[in-house]
């Protein structure tokens, strides 16, 4: 069974740390993932302005013991800082959100993968609650940014990113609120069997095809922050991609 829920908080202690003093990380069993199982991966493209806080916070809330890799494109001083801050730097020219995504989340040997943007919009202390669904047994759980308003997006995206979620939902057969937040963790099996082929797409396909091959999906509502620093996106151009990468998935998932 799959299915998607957002309203409650879990039942587990949400302090993302070990039950158990099993490190070794196979998912399924019983034992607890700690942050030491986890990756936290990125791509960055001139975010000089939001890599230093983002990763520090990252540092802070997994009291140093998440995994940090950023595939980077950028011609600022992202990379350095990104590895003054200890973080695994991969570099790439840059093609794109999701072909730095992709390779982030295939990069990592970690059990557990945890995507973020590295603009400061994404909630890096709502991390230990994603780790819980994860030991709950979810194989992936999803950043719901539309449940509390999203007031600090602008509303042009907001509406988009709306009828992205109505879209897919139709044509997916189930309910999806937000198929287009870049803050999600994966059990890293999901995002090795799967093949992606979307570029600007890619975030909405991280959900579409693990949800319609079964895989148990949490959504799990976020505060979501204004951006620091200038936006990768076109909204129009994006917004096109997005919509066509969401009607393309579903129906290849839904012929499979
Ligand atoms: N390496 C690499 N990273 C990219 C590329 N395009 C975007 N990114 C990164 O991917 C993440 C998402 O890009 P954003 O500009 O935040 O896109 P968005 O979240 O849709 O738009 P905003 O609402 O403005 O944040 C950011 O961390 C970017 O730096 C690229 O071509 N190469
Ligand atoms: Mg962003």
């Amino acid at each position: 069974m799959s299915h998607v829920e957002d309203e409650t908080t879990p039942e587990p202690s949400i302090d993302g740390h070990s039950e158990t003093d099993d490190q070794s990380g196979t998912a399924g069993g019983d034992e607890k993932f700690t942050f030491e199982d986890v990756s936290v991966v990125m791509g960055t493209y001139n975010e000089a302005e939001a890599i230093g806080t983002v990763l520090s916070d990252i540092e802070e809330v997994t009291d140093g013991k998440a995994e940090v890799v950023c595939v980077d494109g950028s011609s600022d001083r992202t990379p350095e800082i990104a590895r003054e801050h200890g973080a695994r730097v991969i570099e790439q020219e840059p093609q794109g959100y999701g072909v730095a995504v992709k390779a982030a989340v295939l990069a990592p040997d970690r059990p557990i993968v945890v995507t973020t943007d590295c603009d400061d919009t994404y909630p890096m202390e709502q991390l230990p609650e994603f780790l819980a669904f994860i030991n709950e047994g979810y194989d992936v759980v999803s950043g719901d940014r539309l449940y509390h308003g999203a007031d600090a997006m602008p509303a042009f995206n907001r509406l988009g990113n709306h009828l992205f979620a109505a879209t897919a939902s139709v044509l997916m057969g189930t309910r999806v609120h937000d198929t287009t937040t870049g803050m999600r963790a994966y059990r890293r099996e999901v995002v090795e069997e799967i093949e992606w082929t979307e570029n600007t797409g890619l975030s909405a396909e991280l959900l579409i095809r693990p949800k319609m091959r079964g895989y148990e999906i949490r959504e799990h509502p976020i505060e979501y922050r204004e951006r620091a620093g200038q936006s990768k996106l076109d909204p129009i151009e994006g917004g096109l991609a997005i919509g066509k990468s969401i009607v393309t998935v579903c129906l290849e998932e839904q012929l499979r």
